[in-house]
């Protein structure tokens, strides 16, 4: 994986806001591509077939997911961000972080709920937001700098998979992961990344999750049913991706959306269900891949979370409990760990 750094370090205090913002790039196109076609070989050949959901995020699946975020089903977003103006004081006040790392970042826009708190408390110099879209990271950064005239931004290319160790901070550290996002991982990769968090974080660290929590079966399986279509348009954009970057001939129309609730492993289970017999070729695989009529391949699961169980997988990963906010009906939690 090449590593090239595309503008100055070491900002100063003061200087034109370019010279606060650097970008590190751990993940280029050419390293993208390779992974994909990885991950793409493998999910595809085996039984039964999956596609792992990072590959949603193309310009097209970003914009897809933010109207998700909008419609009435999808209540997750709003009920964090709900929380955030609650409580981002608090967060502040607690981990008077220095540097604030967000993964996944987007747009980092309930973030600045965060940002704002920190620094009104006058403690952030550092935010480092971390994403594998370096597009995306290129125009928050530059409207941060703009918004907040102290703050010097170190964005990072990356995947989580991969780079979470070499994310650079200073000072008090605090690591956001808003959203669920930490949902989409399966339980023993979500160990995983908790191990690599303390890691990388060092004892004092803080780490600030958002956990969708487990609720009433209907909502759960409306919000991931949209009556508008535009889950399933999300869904199905995978398919495009490995159309326009593995040059594959998935028609989009032959796959049906489905998710639903599954209550055993207190999940949303996503797939695409083949409605009928065909095959697909991806040429940049030279690949061949048969599906049945009705095959169902998964491309995400949702996590949804009991207070605890989360709390048992944060002891094991080595956090302890330092906050625990959910908006006024239950339906979502935010919660804040220290390593020690
Ligand atoms: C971004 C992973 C949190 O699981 O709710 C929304 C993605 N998928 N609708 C979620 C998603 C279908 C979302 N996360």
């Amino acid at each position: 994986m090449g590593s090239l750094r595309t503008e100055p370090s070491a900002p100063v205090l003061g200087y034109p806001a370019r010279r606060r913002f650097t970008l590190d790039v751990l993940i280029d196109e050419q390293d993208r591509l390779e992974l994909l076609r990885a991950e793409a070989r493998r999910g595809l050949t085996r039984r039964p077939k999956e596609l792992p959901p990072k590959w949603f995020y193309d310009q097209r699946g970003s914009a897809l997911f933010d109207a998700i975020t909008g419609l009435p089903e999808y209540y997750l977003t709003r009920r964090e961000r709900a929380i955030l103006r609650v409580h981002a004081g608090e967060i502040a006040a607690i981990t008077g972080a220095r540097t604030l790392v967000e993964l996944g970042s987007g747009t980092s826009d309930k973030t600045r709920l965060i940002i704002d708190a920190l620094d009104a408390a006058g403690t952030l110099e550092y935010f480092v937001p971390f994403d594998v879209c370096r597009p995306a990271l290129e125009d928050a950064g530059a409207a941060l700098l703009d918004e907040y005239p102290r703050l010097q931004v170190h964005a990072v290319v990356g995947d989580f998979d991969l780079h979470l160790a070499a994310i650079p901070h200073e000072g008090p550290t605090l690591v956001a992961f808003l959203g669920s996002t930490i949902g989409n991982f399966p339980a023993p990769a979500r160990a995983e990344l908790l191990g690599e968090l303390r890691r990388m974080l060092g004892v004092g660290g803080f780490f600030l999750v958002g956990t969708d929590l487990v609720k009433d079966r209907a909502r759960l399986d409306a919000a991931y049913n949209d009556s508008r279509g535009i889950t399933a348009a999300f869904n199905r954009n995978v398919l495009r991706v490995l159309n326009r970057d593995l040059d594959a001939d998935f028609v989009e129309e032959r796959f049906e959306h489905v998710a639903a609730f599954d209550p055993e492993l207190e999940l949303v289970d996503i797939r695409l269900r083949s409605r009928v017999a065909q095959t697909v070729h991806v040429a940049a695989l030279g690949l061949n891949v048969a599906f049945a009529a009705g095959e169902e391949m998964r491309t995400e699961i949702s996590t949804k979370f009991r207070r605890t169980g989360l709390e048992r997988e944060l002891r094991a990963s080595g956090f302890s409990a330092a906050g625990w906010w959910t908006d006024r009906a239950g339906d979502f939690a935010l919660s804040l760990w220290r390593v020690g």
